[in-house]
């Protein structure tokens, strides 16, 4: 756990989010400023820097895009949705706790800017 990560502190539950759905080791809480009706993050509870920093075999991911198929199913997305990661300054990350944003309730735009 890292004291000050704002992800760790809504994991803990020092710092409120609402909570989509919630398993022994990943959260799925809803955006404080969502992108589309539907906007999920989903989360390891433990402290993970990015995408490079959780080993590509680790359950963790299994974990996570078990959590993004249960969003998506309890969020009713029958039309179709989009998982993003951004990584890094130039991915346009701005929390620095890995996180999978899981969109959808209305047609997305491509390419993103
Ligand atoms: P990223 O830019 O990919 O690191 O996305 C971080 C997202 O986290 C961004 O869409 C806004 C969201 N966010 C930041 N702080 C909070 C918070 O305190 N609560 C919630 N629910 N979401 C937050």
């Amino acid at each position: 756990m890292n004291e000050t990560c704002i992800f760790c502190r809504i994991a803990r539950g020092e710092i409120p989010a609402e909570r989509v759905l919630e398993t022994d080791n990943v959260i799925a809480i809803r955006d404080v400023n969502p992108q589309a009706p539907v906007h999920v993050l989903v989360l390891p509870k433990t402290h993970v820097a990015g995408m490079l920093e959780l080993p590509a075999e680790d359950v963790t991911w299994n974990r996570l895009i078990g959590t993004v198929q249960e969003v998506v199913r309890v969020e009713g997305l029958v039309n179709g949705f989009r998982v993003v990661v951004n990584q890094g300054s130039d991915g346009g990350q701005t929390v620095p706790h890995l996180h999978l944003h899981v969109l959808g309730g209305r047609t997305l735009q491509w390419p993103p800017g």
